[in-house]
């Protein structure tokens, strides 16, 4: 049995903004939750952007409640007027006695005026409750909105020697179904969803969101520096999802303008012989793709690590060993001399799959 406090309301109105991860685009999911006379009285979430705010929701429910009520947020109630107007004011309006948050807003627009704001008008607020759980759930708004780049979780399927795919390109399968059945949640999760041109030509995957309920598609991005991508590819013809290519100034006009008749979208970052991936994350940021799902292949993880572009990553790992001097490898770059200077993952967390193990981190640069 759960203890009734504040953690036990706020713990509801973060696993409603949980499942709505996916759904908002660059904008956080978030809960809310109100409480009058020791009851549930209303509860909402935001749904999508330019939709209510989860406040909005939660107080339409409450109705006559919402007054003398205790509300539970898990991000700091908003200032600004966005798509929509200010849900502090809509707190204060309704005569709410008291806010508890989970943690501030980090848009430069709201950054603890929202918080400000109803204690001006005499409304208790207490922070901080869940507060972790709160920042974890919302790191790619967070990132976003901080930076304008995307959030990039990469991750990899290899087996314990660290190969993805055999000497003769074979890799179906490496991780078992369980694991692959996260993955295509943690497609529903991302904005965007990359690899580079040698994983279209020797996989032609589809990049798309399969779950056994519907989910949505990311937009998929490949980065080809000199237009390889071929056009009877399921990228280029099925028309599931929007297509970006990264490519060079190197790259043929002509195969752009064929690309671009399929439907897709090219962009060129980087003069020199390989997409500049900086610059391409920005150009992402500026479509408003806040969050990536890097899905490799090996050159491409490597170059996004070596740019430090990767915010998480996600290694699910198959108790197989497959050899072969050659087979691809999950990381394929130059490397460094020594162990010390290695990329090392903190914040680790490990979760067995069945027969497979998913090892989740963080990088730290150094
Ligand atoms: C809240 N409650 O449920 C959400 C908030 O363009 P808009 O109007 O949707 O505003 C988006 C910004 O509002 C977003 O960047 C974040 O700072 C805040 N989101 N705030 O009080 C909510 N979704
Ligand atoms: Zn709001």
């Amino acid at each position: 049995m759960d203890i009734m406090n504040d953690e036990y309301y706020m713990s509801l109105a973060l696993d409603m903004a949980e499942r709505a991860q996916g759904q908002t685009g660059i904008n956080p999911v978030v809960g809310c939750v109100v409480v009058q006379d020791g009851a549930l009285a209303g509860v909402g979430t935001h749904l999508a952007r330019g939709t209510p705010h989860a406040e909005v929701h939660a107080l339409n429910m409450a109705g006559n409640k919402a007054k003398g009520s205790t509300v539970y947020v898990t991000l700091e109630p908003c200032s600004h007027y966005g798509k929509t107007p200010p849900c502090s004011d809509r707190l204060i309006a309704e005569g709410v006695k008291r806010v508890v948050v989970a943690c501030e807003d980090p848009n430069p627009r709201v950054a603890g005026t929202g918080i400000e704001k109803l204690r001006a008008a005499g409304i208790q607020v207490d922070t901080g409750v869940l507060r972790d759980r709160a920042l974890r759930l919302n790191e790619r708004f967070i990132k976003y909105i901080t930076t304008g780049l995307p959030y990039v979780t990469l991750k990899t399927a290899s087996t314990l020697d660290g190969k993805i795919a055999t000497r003769t390109g074979d890799s179906k399968w490496i991780s078992n179904e369980a694991s692959r059945e996260i993955v295509h949640t943690l497609r529903h999760r991302h904005q965007g969803i990359m690899v580079g041109v040698s994983t279209v030509i020797a996989d032609n995957p589809q990049l798309t969101t399969r779950l056994t309920v519907d989910g949505l598609h990311p937009a998929r991005i490949v980065v080809d520096s000199r237009l390889r991508i071929p056009m009877d590819c399921r990228l280029v013809t099925d028309k599931a999802a929007p297509t970006i290519i990264l490519t060079t100034e190197l790259a043929d006009r002509e195969k752009q303008n064929a690309l671009e008749a399929a439907g897709l979208t090219v962009i060129r970052c980087g003069d020199g012989p390989r997409v500049n991936l900086k610059a391409g994350m920005a150009r992402l940021g500026e479509m408003e793709i806040g969050s990536v799902l890097l899905e490799g292949g090996g050159t491409l993880n490597g170059a996004m690590l070596e740019e430090r572009l990767v915010d998480r990553m996600m290694l699910f790992l198959a108790p197989k060993i497959v050899g072969g001097h050659n087979a691809p490898a999950s990381f394929s770059f130059d490397g460094y001399e020594r162990m010390s200077d290695a990329v090392e993952l903190e914040q680790l967390e490990v979760e067995r799959i069945g027969d497979n193990v998913c090892i989740t981190g963080v990088p730290v640069w150094k």
